[in-house]
C-alpha cells in the first residue's frame, strides 16, 4: 500500500468553540440561522450519503455522469500531478479523476481536505489501498478559513465538487474563489461542480424527498447541538422545510418550530425562544446559470477553459485555469 499521512489543522476543542460561537450568533439573530457545515458529524455524513442515492436527489448522479464522460479529458488537458479535493467526504466520485489521472501517468499525489477527521482518514486509507504508487496526504481543515498550506507538486488540480459552492452566500463565494486563486500559481486548475437553475418542482423534491431522509439530515443539526452543547431540544419538535427562493435562486432549508418552545443550550450559555412557526435557516443551496459561474470565476482571476453538463443539463462542471 502507498504512503498515507494526515495533517490536522483543527482539533476537537477548537471545533466545539467554533460551534458555540456560531450557535450564539445564529440563534440570537432576528431571523435565526445556523451554518450548514454543522450537519456533518458521523450520523449526518451517513444521512448525506443516503441522500445521494435517493431518486429525487439528482445532483450526485448528474455530476457522476459528467465526470465519467470527461475525466480522461480533464487529466489530459490539465496534466495535473496533484489532485486536491476540497470537502472530500467519502471521495467516491473522485475515483473517476484518480483513475484517469493515474492511467495517464502524470498524477502522483492526492490531497483530500475535509473538516471531518473520521471521514477523511477512512477515505484516505481506502484510496491509498486501491491506488498503489499514489501518495495520499489528507488535510483536516476548514476550507472556508485558510488554504495557504495546500501541499502538492504543480500543476495542481483543485476539485470542489457536488455543488457545495452553493452553500455559500454570494459574498462568501467571492471570498472563497479569491482565496483558492491566491494559493494557486499561474497555470494551475480549479474543477468546480455547480447545480443549475431548473423548475421549482424538481428542486424542491430534491430537498424534500418522499422517504424523509433529507428531513432527518436537516434535523441532525439539532442532534449535534444536543450532543456537543447539551441542548435540551427534541428534534421532532421541528418540521423540515425546503423553500425555493426564486429571486435569489437558491433552495433554503429551514427547521420550523411546531409550537412555542424554549430551548436551553448550556454549552453555549444560551436560552432561545421560538414562536410557533418560527424557523431556523440551516442551509442555502444556490443554483447557477452558466454565465453566472463564468463571471464569478473571472472576477477571481480564473478563466473557464471547459464547461460541461449532463445530458439533461441539470448540473454543470467547469474546468478553470489561473
Ligand atoms: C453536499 C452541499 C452539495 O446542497 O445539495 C443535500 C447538501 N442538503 N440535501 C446540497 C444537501 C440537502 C448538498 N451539498
Amino acid at each position: 500500500m502507498s504512503e498515507v499521512s494526515i495533517d490536522v489543522h483543527r482539533d476537537g476543542a477548537e471545533v466545539t468553540e467554533e460551534l458555540r460561537q456560531d450557535v450564539r450568533e445564529g440563534l440570537s439573530a432576528e431571523v435565526k440561522w445556523l451554518p450548514s457545515k454543522w450537519f456533518y458529524d458521523v450520523r449526518g455524513s451517513e444521512l448525506f450519503d443516503r441522500i445521494t442515492t435517493l431518486p429525487e436527489y439528482y445532483p450526485t448522479r448528474a455530476e457522476r455522469e459528467i465526470l465519467r464522460a470527461r475525466s480522461a479529458e480533464i487529466a489530459a488537458v490539465t496534466g495535473a500531478r496533484t489532485l486536491v479535493e476540497l470537502g472530500s467526504g467519502s471521495s467516491e466520485k473522485t475515483r473517476l479523476l484518480l483513475d484517469a489521472g493515474t492511467a495517464g501517468g502524470a498524477l502522483t499525489q492526492f490531497v483530500p481536505l475535509d473538516v471531518s477527521e473520521s471521514a477523511l482518514s477512512a477515505s484516505a486509507e481506502a484510496i491509498a489501498a486501491d491506488y498503489p504508487g499514489l501518495s495520499v496526504r489528507g488535510v483536516v481543515a476548514d476550507f472556508t478559513e485558510h488554504l495557504d498550506f495546500l501541499p502538492g507538486t504543480a500543476p495542481r488540480l483543485v476539485a470542489f465538487l457536488g455543488g457545495t459552492i452553493g452553500n455559500f452566500l454570494p459574498a462568501e463565494r467571492a471570498k472563497f474563489f479569491t482565496s483558492v486563486r491566491s494559493v494557486l500559481a499561474e497555470g494551475e486548475w480549479l474543477l468546480l461542480g455547480t447545480d443549475l437553475v431548473k423548475d421549482a418542482g424538481t428542486l424542491v423534491a430534491a430537498y424534500d424527498d418522499a422517504q424523509g431522509v433529507t428531513a432527518e439530515f436537516n434535523r441532525n443539526v439539532l442532534h449535534v447541538l444536543r450532543t456537543h452543547l447539551g441542548a435540551d431540544v427534541d428534534p421532532i419538535e421541528f418540521d423540515h422545510v425546503a423553500h425555493w427562493d426564486e429571486q435569489q435562486e437558491w433552495i433554503e432549508m429551514r427547521l420550523r418550530a411546531r409550537r412555542p418552545l424554549t430551548v436551553r443550550i448550556p454549552g453555549a450559555d444560551l436560552t432561545v425562544r421560538f414562536e410557533e412557526g418560527e424557523y431556523v435557516r440551516t442551509e442555502i443551496s444556490a443554483k447557477f446559470r452558466p454565465e453566472g459561474v463564468r463571471a464569478e470565476l473571472a472576477d477571481a482571476g480564473f478563466a473557464v477553459r471547459h464547461w460541461w453538463t449532463d445530458a439533461q443539463q441539470r448540473f454543470g462542471l467547469s474546468l478553470a485555469q489561473v
